[in-house]
């Protein structure tokens, strides 16, 4: 990749704007963008200079910053203009013209890598905190971006390092058998302690993948109280048959939702019921397989059925997915209805008609705010991308290993090969941050133990 030149782009969003930015990076933005803007008082006198683009009448604001302390380390500028598309192009091209390069997708954000600003789980934090679409994926975004997965990986690698700092220490004094700076047993009994963390990370970090998902809201009830017709009514157009058969729904059947910007998927499944039915089984599997990855669950009720303990006996049935709740009470329309108090339930209550439309707005508030709350929002956890796990998984592989060759004499006979694999485990462990290189740990720890004679 090439740092050495200066990149040039639009940084404010597409289209008409109130304001338009365009950053610069490389050794030239200086005078690049002394090219095109005339500055209006001493360039002295402050962080945010007013100027005026050259080329047209037009203002401008420019920031100079300077190497090392911009965003990327090197010397950049940023020229804030009126947010007209045709003006932000006309300034680029005459960048461009100037010896600017046009910058490529995540430019800026991989020389702020080069340039030793950060390491690339945080890289992989910006970029997906750009593209996050909901609460959780921002959440998980800032958990990459503050380092919480760089700090985790540095410090245990850091630890085996150390482990591998003693093993060589033993090969160079192979020659003396009285001396020996870890046992076998020892490093056995570290190194399993070592690869159980990071296989408990494996197992319970979220998975990116799922946090990329949007939110999932299921509609849970009996058959008949208008789980179907309230999954229409939502979304708006008619998706999922409806009749007054009291077992319609047989599959679970999802769409796409968006509300006050948020966008979820609302699924509609069978009812539950007692009564056996040859696709019983099969109706169960679906609904317990969308309610183990629900964010919300909607109880809906609806007369004849008495609210109160319909929606009792279904939060019962879901308490094991320890969820936020939300108990709809449908057919508000008709002449049976009766309202439950809400006093009795520690869930938001809402009364709605799928028939007439009544409430379905504050309903999805209801759904949207109940979606920002859930615990899976505010968990500390981290969540790993294919990349981290697939990186985590052949530094385990290559400690366990390890730890096999502990076990047989080879440990002792050949610490060559355990070398070897702890240090393929600290290879693998580097590679998360695209920083650490095992040479510089080793450097570190050597110095420390003042083995390096
Ligand atoms: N009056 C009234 N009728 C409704 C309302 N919502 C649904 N219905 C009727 O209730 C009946 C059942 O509706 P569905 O949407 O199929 O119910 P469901 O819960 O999906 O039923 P299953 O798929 O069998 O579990 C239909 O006849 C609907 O027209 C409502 O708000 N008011
Ligand atoms: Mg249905």
């Amino acid at each position: 990749m090439i740092t050495t030149d200066t990149i040039v782009a639009v940084s404010s969003p597409p289209g008409r704007g109130t304001r338009g930015i365009i950053r610069l990076s490389g050794p030239d933005s200086h005078r690049l963008a002394m090219q095109v803007v005339e500055i209006l008082q001493p360039l002295n006198t402050g962080y945010w200079l007013a100027a005026q683009v050259r080329s047209v009448n037009a203002p401008a604001g420019v920031i100079f910053l300077e190497k090392p302390r911009s965003f990327t380390g090197q010397a950049m500028v940023e020229l804030h203009l009126p947010g007209s598309p045709v003006l932000l192009q006309m300034v680029m091209a005459e960048l461009l013209l100037a010896g600017g390069r046009s910058a490529q997708p995540g430019e800026f954000t991989a020389r702020a890598f080069c340039g030793g600003k950060f390491d690339l789980t945080r890289a992989e934090g910006i970029a997906a905190t750009i593209a996050a679409r909901n609460r959780r994926q921002l959440r998980a975004a800032e958990n990459l971006r503050s380092g919480e997965l760089f700090r985790w990986t540095h410090n245990l690698a850091d630890q085996l390092a150390e482990l591998l700092a003693l093993v060589e220490a033993n090969i160079d004094f192979t020659e003396e058998p009285d001396i020996s700076f870890i046992s076998t047993a020892a490093l056995h009994r570290q190194l399993e302690a070592l690869g159980d963390k990071i296989a408990a990370l494996v197992d319970s970090a979220g998975r990116w993948e799922d946090s990329d998902c949007q939110p999932s809201v299921v509609i849970l009830g009996r058959p008949n109280v208008g789980k179907s017709s309230l999954l229409n009514a939502l979304r708006g157009e008619h998706r999922a048959i409806v009749s007054d058969l009291a077992g319609t729904t047989r599959d679970a059947i999802s769409v796409s939702l968006c509300h006050n910007g948020l966008h979820f998927r609302l699924t509609d499944v069978a009812g539950t019921s007692d009564h056996p039915s040859p696709l019983g089984l099969q109706m169960d599997k679906a609904r317990g397989q969308s309610l183990q990855t629900a964010d919300v669950i909607l109880l809906v009720t609806a007369p004849p059925e008495d609210p109160q303990l319909a929606a009792k006996a279904l939060a019962d049935t879901v308490e094991k997915y320890s969820v936020p709740l939300i108990l709809v009470q449908n057919k508000a329309d008709l002449p049976a209805f009766t309202a439950v108090d809400a006093r009795h339930f520690p869930w938001p209550t809402i009364r709605v008609s799928a028939r007439t439309g009544q409430n379905l707005d504050p309903l999805q508030d209801l759904i949207t705010s109940a979606i920002n709350q859930g615990p899976a929002l505010t968990g500390d956890h981290i969540a790993l991308n294919t990349r981290h796990r697939v990186v985590l998984q052949q530094a385990l592989g290559s400690m366990r290993e390890a730890e096999k060759l502990c076990s047989t004499t080879a440990g002792d006979t050949m610490p060559e090969l355990l070398a070897g694999e702890l240090r393929q485990a600290l290879q693998a462990l580097g590679e998360i941050s695209g920083a650490i290189s095992a040479d510089d740990l080793l450097g570190k720890i050597f110095g420390r133990f003042c083995i390096g004679k």
